[in-house]
Order: structure tokens, then C-alpha cells, then sequence
């Protein structure tokens, strides 16, 4: 077999954000744009003999992207490759195959809830051999190797057929092509109670609605839901995935998922609705004219963990993004373990879920997740709520008011500001940096800050410290307001601004959110000068 060495010039914007590469399909195309990355990540691996797992969202470019990578692990001397069968793997099902073939990592093509198609986004992610995503230390240096690359390696063989399940050989490596779905589906059976939730499913008293977003999900929820477990067909909605996401935000919120909440909210509503992005690592999670918001649902899973069979013994500990809403903190405070604050993005989790820390953890964006994995996953979440309904025998509505009652409320909403110029929302951020110092006891209204801080993070296990992850202002009452921009856009600058306020009085927990949050939306314009930095009158989405 021919292995060629290729010169290459370096591009110097392949930093990569939140979570892995992002960019849109058209800088991914350009001249060995793809190669440096790829071969960035495999000279920092010992690739000789070493299996990698390999797939993605099935968003255009997936399968010329694979077939690009699987030419150059079989040069850089991989022994195999294990890839999903049409090219396809959910991020889940990637760092469970990691952890379970004992591969050096994984490559997941995919740019998760950003839009797909030939003029939408395009993103490479590398998980190490734990199968969760890279540490920053191995992320940045990835990003320092790729600003001095000068060679790759491929060998030149022709393209392995994707579709067809078996082994091929490329050279000394073997290409294998497996079913994800089996493999995935049977971690699941270990965790859930697949009786009594395939009771429930044909009980007949209970409507479901699974919306895959016509992305990744699709083949697996077909398979558990209405396969395995024995929903009605039509379970699944948008099931079948498409390169462009039939032309919509694979983004699983109030927003993007109008169809869904459409049938949870509109006449002769059923009783439970979830949905996932583009690569299957997040969830919403919707009741009968009832929103879960993803900070209060990781706090009613880990307050009730203990009825699922692979939580029983109990948690470790949770953990949850600096932003998420301390909803989890409240649970962890009465369960008497600990909680850890983490900063955006499921990375910080690794180091916690290695060592034994913790067993749940989650972020406001539409992430839960447990020690089963090293990703988020949210067909996992839909199961787990399916099997408390399930033996519980309460709505999705009566789980969470009971959850309120017992903890109190944390209101909690986030608004995105997507689309600014970069430069005016680096001086937004910097202009709040500079006033935190003066914040401390100032008053607004009837509210009195407590903290300010820009919040840094020093990683109890490995000793590495993450400055600049997000500012907060707290409130003496509990509220807080945080800001930070967004790691995973690839236009201009996303503005987040999470706000939260507690309530503990059960006659005053059903109110309507923003309306509740007023106050402090309020507070956070004066405190930014959001409108008139960015010039947008209101936030572009509100979750
Ligand atoms: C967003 C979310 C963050 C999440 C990340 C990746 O990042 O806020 O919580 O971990 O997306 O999720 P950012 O930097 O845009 O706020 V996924 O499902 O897109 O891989
Ligand atoms: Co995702």
C-alpha cells in the first residue's frame, strides 16, 4: 500500500471552542483543512497499534470526512477502526464504544445543535480514551501543533463502503463497520427498568412523543422506543436522519423544537414529549403543558436517582455548570454529597467522573449525563424520566411541583444574544469585568449584591486552573445573573445571560417565569448596557 507524506501549510484558526472545532462546512473544505486538524490530534497520540473509534451526526461532509480520516489512520498506524455504519455515530454511543473497546480515543464529526447542510456548520470533536471530550491541556495542545504542521500522512486506497457491515482492510488495518445501536441499547438495559417502562409505554394510558430533530437519534429511538419497548408506531418523530436536518436547528428547545411543544401544548395534548440535537448528547424534556427546564430536571434525577436501578446504591456526587441553576446544590446539601461547579462544557466532568467523585451531572443547556459514559446523553435522560413516571405513577408535572415543594423553586431562564460583532461584545464583557470590583453590597431596587467574580476554576484532581469562564453576580436573596459568550458559534458572538431567582414559598412557585425574572432582566441591561452595546431590543432566543 502507497503512504504518502504530504507538505501542508498551517491555518492558524483552528482553535477549538466548548466542544471540538466548529466551523462552517466551507472553511472545513478548503485545501487540507481537515487533514492538518486530523493529523494535529494523531501526533499527539501513539497511534501504532491502537484502536480508534470513529463517526458522526450524519451532517453533510460526514462521509468524505471519514473517508479522509480512515486513509490517514491506516498511515499514522492504527491497528483498526471501529465506525458506525453509514458513517454515523450519536456522540453517547461513541464514548460508550471508547470505553468499552479500550480504543485510544474517538474522532465524532459533528458540529451538535449548529445547523448542518452545505451552507450550514461543520465540527470535529476528539475524545480520549476515557471517551469523554479532551482536557484542555490536550485541547490547546492539538491547537498549538496544527499552527505548525507541515506534513500529514495518507495512504492512497480507495473509499472503504460505509453502509455495509463488516471489515475491510486498509493496508495492516482493519476498518470495521459496526451497528452502534446494539451496543448503546444494551448499556441502557443495564441502567433502566426496560419492564416496567415498556409497561407503561403500552399501558395505553400513556402518549408519547420522541422528536430526533432529523438528526442523530432517529435509528436509536426507533430501535429502543418503539422496537424495543413497545411504543405505537409513529413514536418517533423526524426520525430519519438528513444531511441538512430537513432545514431546521437541530437545537432541542422551546424555540427549535416547535413541533414538538406544539403537540404537548396545543389540543388533546399528550403526556410526555423529549427531544435531541444534532449529535444526541442533549435533551428537553416536556410534560403535558409543562417545561422542565434542564437545571430543575438534573435536580429531580438526582433527588430520585435511587429508583432507578443502576442508581440505586446512591450518588457519589453531582456536579453541574457554573451557569446551570444551583437546583442540583439543594439536592446534594439534603442527600449530604457533594456538588462541584464546573465551567461550560462536559470536559470538566471527565477528571470528577474518573476518580469516582460524582454520578450525576448536568448543564442549563440541555445536558444531563452519568458515570455510564463520558458525554451527555440524552436518550439516557428521557429514559431515566420514563422509568421515575413509570414507577412513580405521577405526570411529569406532578413530579417536578413535588420536587418544588420539597426544595423550593429556582426560577430560572436564559436569553441569548446571537449574532453581535465580535468587537462589541468583547467590550460588553470587558466593560462588566472592569465594574466587578465596585459591585460588592451595591443595592438595586429591593436586591443587594453579594459576589461578583469573573469565576475561575481550579480542577480538584489534576490541579489545573480555568480562569475567565463566566461572570456572576449574586444576590443576598439567592438570584443570581451570569454572563459569558458563547464557545460553539461560528457567527460573529453569542451573548448568554443566565438568570435565576429562588423562591421557597409553595403559593408562589407557578408563576410565569419571565415574568418573575423581570427584576433582574432589568438589572442585567443596566449592569451590560445590553441594548445598547449590541443594539437588539430583546434576546434572539429565550430557553
Ligand atoms: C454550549 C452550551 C454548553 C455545551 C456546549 C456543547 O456552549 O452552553 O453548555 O456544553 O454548547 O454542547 P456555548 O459555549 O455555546 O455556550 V453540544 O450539544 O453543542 O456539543
Ligand atoms: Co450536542
Amino acid at each position: 500500500m502507497n503512504i504518502r507524506t504530504v507538505a501542508t501549510t498551517p491555518y492558524l484558526d483552528q482553535k477549538p471552542g466548548t466542544s471540538g472545532l466548529r466551523k462552517p462546512v466551507q472553511t472545513f473544505r478548503q485545501f487540507r483543512y481537515l487533514e492538518n486538524f486530523v493529523q494535529a490530534i494523531f501526533d499527539g497520540l501513539d497511534c501504532a497499534g491502537q484502536l480508534l473509534i470513529l463517526g458522526g451526526d450524519g451532517r453533510y461532509y460526514n462521509r468524505t470526512a471519514i473517508q479522509i480520516i480512515l486513509r490517514m489512520a491506516a498511515a499514522n498506524g492504527f491497528a483498526r477502526v471501529k465506525v458506525g455504519q453509514g458513517g454515523i455515530l450519536s456522540t453517547p454511543a461513541a464514548s460508550g464504544m471508547i470505553r468499552k473497546f479500550g480504543a485510544v480515543g474517538g474522532i465524532i464529526l459533528s458540529a451538535s445543535h449548529n445547523p448542518g447542510g452545505v451552507n450550514g456548520d461543520f465540527g470535529i470533536k476528539f475524545n480520549s480514551s476515557n471517551g469523554g471530550p479532551a482536557s484542555e491541556t490536550v485541547t490547546d495542545e492539538i491547537y498549538q501543533r496544527s499552527r505548525t504542521i507541515d506534513r500529514f500522512k495518507l495512504m492512497e486506497v480507495s473509499d472503504v463502503d460505509l453502509d455495509r457491515l463488516g471489515e475491510t482492510q486498509l493496508g495492516e488495518m482493519l476498518v470495521e463497520v459496526i451497528d452502534p445501536i446494539a451496543d448503546y441499547m444494551s448499556l441502557m438495559e443495564k441502567i433502566f427498568d426496560f419492564d416496567r417502562i415498556q409497561s407503561l409505554l403500552i399501558s395505553g394510558n400513556f402518549r408519547m412523543c420522541f422528536d430526533a430533530m432529523h438528526a442523530v437519534t432517529g435509528s436509536y429511538a426507533h430501535a429502543i422506543f418503539e422496537r424495543r419497548l413497545g411504543a405505537s408506531v409513529g413514536t418517533v418523530q423526524n426520525g430519519i436522519p438528513q444531511e441538512d436536518f430537513g432545514g431546521g436547528h437541530p437545537d432541542p428547545n422551546l424555540v427549535y423544537a416547535k413541533e414538538l411543544v406544539d403537540r404537548l401544548f396545543g389540543h388533546n395534548a399528550i403526556d410526555f414529549g423529549a427531544a435531541s440535537d444534532g449529535d444526541g448528547d442533549r435533551n428537553m424534556i416536556l410534560g403535558r403543558r409543562f417545561f422542565v427546564t434542564p437545571s430543575d430536571s438534573l435536580a429531580v434525577l438526582a433527588a430520585n436517582a435511587h429508583r432507578v436501578p443502576g442508581y440505586r446504591t446512591g450518588l457519589a456526587g453531582v456536579a453541574r455548570s457554573m451557569p446551570t441553576s444551583v437546583a442540583v446544590d439543594r439536592v446534594a446539601a439534603k442527600l449530604g454529597i457533594d456538588c462541584y461547579e464546573t465551567p461550560t462544557g462536559w470536559k470538566f466532568f471527565g477528571n470528577l467522573l474518573d476518580a469516582g467523585r460524582i454520578t450525576l451531572c448536568g448543564e442549563e443547556s440541555f445536558g444531563t449525563g452519568s458515570n455510564h459514559i463520558r458525554e451527555k446523553d440524552g436518550l439516557w435522560a428521557v429514559l431515566f424520566w420514563l422509568n421515575l413516571i413509570a414507577v412513580q405513577q405521577q405526570s411529569v408535572e406532578q413530579i417536578v411541583q413535588n420536587h418544588w415543594r420539597t426544595y423550593g423553586r429556582n426560577y430560572y431562564s436564559r436569553h441569548d444574544y446571537e449574532g453581535i460583532e465580535t468587537d462589541r461584545a468583547e467590550t460588553l464583557i470587558a466593560q462588566l469585568r472592569s465594574k466587578l470590583p465596585s459591585l460588592k453590597r451595591e443595592r438595586f431596587g429591593q436586591y443587594e449584591v453579594q459576589y461578583s467574580d469573573d469565576f475561575a476554576y481550579l480542577d480538584p484532581i489534576d490541579g489545573s486552573i480555568s480562569q475567565q469562564q463566566g461572570i456572576r453576580i449574586g444576590f443576598t436573596d439567592g438570584s443570581r445573573i451570569v454572563f459569558r459568550l458563547s464557545g460553539t458559534g461560528t457567527q460573529g458572538a453569542t451573548l448568554r445571560v443566565y438568570l435565576e431567582r429562588y423562591e421557597p414559598n409553595i403559593n408562589c412557585q407557578s408563576f410565569e417565569v419571565q415574568q418573575t425574572l423581570t427584576d433582574f432582566i432589568e438589572i442585567a441591561d443596566r449592569l451590560a448596557q445590553i441594548r445598547s452595546l449590541t443594539g437588539m431590543a430583546q434576546p434572539t432566543v429565550i430557553t
